[in-house]
This record gives structure tokens, C-alpha cells and sequence, in this order.
């Protein structure tokens, strides 16, 4: 089996995990420059422990990450050298807009995604760009709480107009909120949110969600009018439950779950709420400061695609007792039950290639709209010998499964897929633990949890792998 032909293989980062250069040539600060490594990483992506500054007596990986900003010629040449056909990356709101809603945009920064692009384009590598990856700007938060305001809807829209207008021509393929469900669980890092005592969290969520939802609708109309052809999608943190038993009980409690994450999607595709979303803020006394305009723009701005991640499945049971025994221990950001029949990553994310099929075949059948890859893959922990090679077999087999599921998906189920981006093919800074150590790529970096390293670029097996997967689109897997 292999892809249709014009099919978009590559990889996909974001900003805050690669460039650094956290404060250079003009750019302000946002959202990802202050979750610091260590314990104190969760509370502050939750928006629990408020954290508006960089505080004294913390690391923050966001800061220098692997220097992708200084280093992006030679890593846009290594992802040529794999046959990369699309490189996904997200642009820095406040590289552009230091303050979030500037009137006069920062030249350096647009200036840096333009050699960006160009540096793509040389190859025939095709830009997806996520325009807003885990980053609201600080000074957004300090003014309106992030989010939580409806303006944050102009300011978007402000830094979409700057982006669109430079980049029309040049950037076909857009995205505007990464993996949007995050919101839900990890508010802060999602959309700038934090919560002060006596606040109802759950309204501000659930409103902040409206807003993005809006601004979504509003910037695919927008991408449509200034850039004639452009394609808009909207992002998943995907991977369906799995009832723990057939129970129906389970079976109810997986669905429930799923709707926390469809509820955006569902909204993003279709451009209306689904019935029950209605009723579940109904439910949980949220008041949604919904107007009939936002229900026009939702309308008008439905998306042209719809893109996901996905590192594994989940699982539910609607008994307590189950629910309290099996649930996974630590910092998961989405709350799953522990599944016995799957094996897990060192960080515990089970590995399921066929929910990924599952993933496919269910997000088509809801939207009947294209779908697009654009985030799998394992982190784990490399070693790098002392002739300097490194042999990441556990890589390959993961994405070997994976890539198995998405061509059982595409050819024997007939999904229409336009690409696979698979997250991290270099090292960069971990999302969810801020560590290092926690490595994607197929391209190593000497970048260690501590921040010591020489920023040294190597590559393990699996960078051959893949670029033999891409010559052959898919049908050399070995
Ligand atoms: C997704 C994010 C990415 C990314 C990836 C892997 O949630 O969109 O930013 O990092 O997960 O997660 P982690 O880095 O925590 O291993």
C-alpha cells in the first residue's frame, strides 16, 4: 500500500518549542515563556499557580529551546534531505505583534517567517502554518485575563490580517488554534486563562472556547477573502475513548468524554453547536455570551479541513470503583483509564496504531470533510554512542505501526487524507513535562533538561527510515 500521489509527508513544531530567542529582535512576551520546567509546570499550565513573569529561581525551556531561530537554514535543509513535501510550524504571535494588538506589526519578526518560508519554498517544501500554537501574549492577559475577554477576538483577527496580507501567495495551507480542546484541560497554556478564588471556572472556560471558536470563524473567513484558494483547518487533540467493557455504562462514559473534545471541533466543522452542547453548559450553569452574529460567523466561517494529533487512544468506564482504581497516575493533561491491553511509552502514553484508524474512520464519518495528519509520534529517551550514532529502533516500530494504520485508513477504508506531519522530527522542547530528554525527532540535538549543550544537530536511524518511507510515499515501511 502507499499514498496518493502529491501526498504531503513531513514533520511539525511549534514556535515556543524550537526557536528560543525567546526576547530578541523585538519579540514580547507570551504565555509559554513563563511555564516553567520542573513541578511547578502543571499548576501554571493549568491556571492554577499564576504566573504572569519570568520569577527568579526557574528554568524556562521556551527561552532557548533548540535555538531553531538561529539554526533554521541548516534544519530546513536536513528535513529536505528526509524528502520533507511540508513542514508544519506555528509563528509567534508576539514575534509579530509584541503586545498582541499592535498597530505597527514587528518588521524583524515578520521578516524571520519570511525567511522561513522562503527557506521551505527553495526546497518544494509546502508551509502549514499554525497561527497560534500554546502562545497568548502576556500583554493580552495583563489587559483582558487572556481569553477570558471578548476582545482577544479583535486582537486575533488584527494579527491574522498582518500575517495573511504578507504571507498571501506564499502560505496555502493554514491553522488556526493548536490541538483547541487543550483549553479544557490545560486553560493557561491553551488560552491564557488562570483562576482566581470564588471565580467560576468552568463559565470562563467555557466562554473563553466561544471566543476562540468565533475568532476561528472569523480568520477562515478572512484567510478566504485576502487569500483567494487558501485552505483553514482546525485542530484536534484527537484519540478516541475506549469504553473499559462493554458495559454499557462504559460505553455511555466513553462517548460523554468524547464530547469534551468534539464539543470544539463539532462547532469548527460544522459552524453550529451540536444540540447536546447546549444542554451540557445548560447543565453546568454556564451563562455563554453568545450572540446571533457569533451563530452568523460560525456559519459563514466553517473550516475547509480538519487536522488532529494523535499519540494514542483513551479509555473510560462510568463506574466509580473502576474509574478510581485504573485511572492514570501523574500529570496526563487529558484524564484517561489505564488500558490493559495496550503497552505504554516511558511517560506512559499507550501505544494503540489501530485507534488511529479508529480516530480516522470517526472524525470522517462525523464531518465528511478532508483530514489532515499533522501531529504522531513517540518520545522517549535516546542514547547517543560514542562514534556518535544512535539507534532508535522503538522509534521506527512506532511510527512504522502508525504509518501501517493511517494506509489501512486511507486505501482499505477510503479516508481522503492530505498529509501526515508527524510531531518533533527534531529534538525540541517537551509540550507537557518541558523536558529534553523526552525526544520526537529524527534529528538529535545536544540539548539536555538542564539547558547545557552544544546545540550540535545528529542524526539517528530513523532519519534514514523515514526517508525511505517518503521516497517510496509509504510503501517501503522496513
Ligand atoms: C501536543 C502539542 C505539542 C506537543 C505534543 C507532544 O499536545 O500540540 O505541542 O508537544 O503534544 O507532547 P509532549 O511534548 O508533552 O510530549
Amino acid at each position: 500500500m502507499k499514498m496518493p500521489e502529491g501526498f504531503l509527508w513531513g514533520g511539525a513544531t511549534a514556535a515556543n518549542q524550537c526557536e528560543g530567542a525567546f526576547n530578541e529582535d523585538g519579540r514580547g512576551l507570551s504565555t509559554v515563556d513563563v511555564i516553567p520546567f520542573g513541578p511547578d509546570r502543571m499548576p501554571v499550565s493549568r491556571g492554577q499557580r499564576i504566573m504572569l513573569d519570568c520569577e527568579e529561581g526557574y528554568q524556562y525551556p521556551a527561552h532557548t529551546a533548540i535555538d531553531m531561530y538561529h539554526h533554521y537554514k541548516e534544519d530546513i535543509a536536513l528535513f529536505a534531505e528526509m524528502g520533507f513535501k511540508c513542514y508544519r510550524f506555528s509563528m509567534a504571535w508576539t514575534r509579530i505583534l509584541p503586545n498582541g494588538d499592535d498597530d505597527v506589526p514587528n518588521e524583524a519578526g515578520l521578516k524571520f517567517y519570511e525567511d522561513l518560508i522562503d527557506e521551505c519554498l527553495k526546497y518544494g517544501i509546502e508551509p502549514l502554518v499554525t497561527i497560534c500554537h500554546f502562545d497568548t501574549p502576556i500583554a493580552l492577559i495583563k489587559k483582558y485575563g487572556g481569553w477570558k475577554d471578548r476582545r482577544m477576538i479583535d486582537a486575533f483577527l488584527k494579527y491574522c490580517t498582518v500575517i495573511f496580507t504578507r504571507f498571501k501567495g506564499k502560505v496555502k495551507y493554514w491553522l488556526t488554534f493548536n490541538e483547541i480542546n487543550m483549553l479544557l484541560h490545560m486553560p493557561f497554556m491553551g488560552a491564557g486563562l488562570y483562576f482566581t478564588e470564588g471565580e467560576d471556572a468552568e463559565s470562563i472556560k467555557y466562554n473563553a472556547a466561544h471566543y476562540e471558536i468565533v475568532a476561528s470563524a472569523k480568520a477562515v473567513k478572512l484567510a478566504h477573502e485576502l487569500m483567494p484558494g487558501s485552505m483553514v483547518g482546525c485542530m484536534l487533540a484527537a484519540g478516541q475513548y475506549n469504553p473499559w467493557s462493554c458495559n454499557p455504562v462504559d460505553v455511555f462514559a466513553a462517548m460523554e468524554a468524547d464530547k469534551d473534545n468534539y464539543f470544539f471541533i463539532d462547532a469548527q466543522a460544522r459552524g453550529a453547536y451540536p444540540v447536546w452542547a447546549w444542554k451540557r453548559m445548560e447543565r453546568a450553569g454556564v451563562k455563554l455570551d453568545c450572540t446571533p452574529e457569533d451563530l452568523a460567523v460560525m456559519k459563514e466561517g466553517a473550516v475547509d479541513f480538519i487536522s488532529f494529533s494523535y499519540y494514542c487512544s483513551r479509555c473510560m468506564s462510568g463506574v466509580p470503583e473502576i474509574v478510581e482504581k485504573h485511572k492514570k497516575p501523574g500529570n496526563a493533561a487529558i484524564s484517561s483509564l489505564k488500558n490493559p491491553y495496550l503497552e505504554a511509552s516511558e511517560w506512559g502514553w499507550q501505544i494503540d496504531p489501530l485507534g488511529l484508524r479508529v480516530t480516522m474512520n470517526t472524525l470522517y464519518d462525523r464531518y465528511q470533510k478532508p483530514l489532515f495528519i499533522v501531529e504522531n509520534g513517540m518520545g522517549a529517551a535516546d542514547t547517543v554512542e560514542e562514534d556518535g550514532s544512535i539507534h532508535d529502533p522503538y522509534r521506527v516500530a512506532y511510527m512504522r505501526s502508525h504509518i501501517e494504520a493511517m494506509l489501512a485508513a486511507v486505501n482499505e477504508d477510503g479516508i481522503p487524507l492530505l498529509g501526515y506531519t508527524m510531531w518533533g522530527p527534531i529534538d525540541i522542547v517537551s509540550a507537557s513535562t518541558g523536558e529534553m530528554r523526552k525526544r520526537y525527532g529524527f534529528i538529535y540535538v545536544d540539548k539536555q533538561n538542564d539547558g547545557t549543550g552544544t546545540m550540535k544537530r545528529m542524526k539517528k536511524d530513523s532519519f534514514y527510515w523515514y526517508q525511505k518511507v517518503i521516497a517510496t510515499n509509504g510503501e517501503d515501511l522496513a
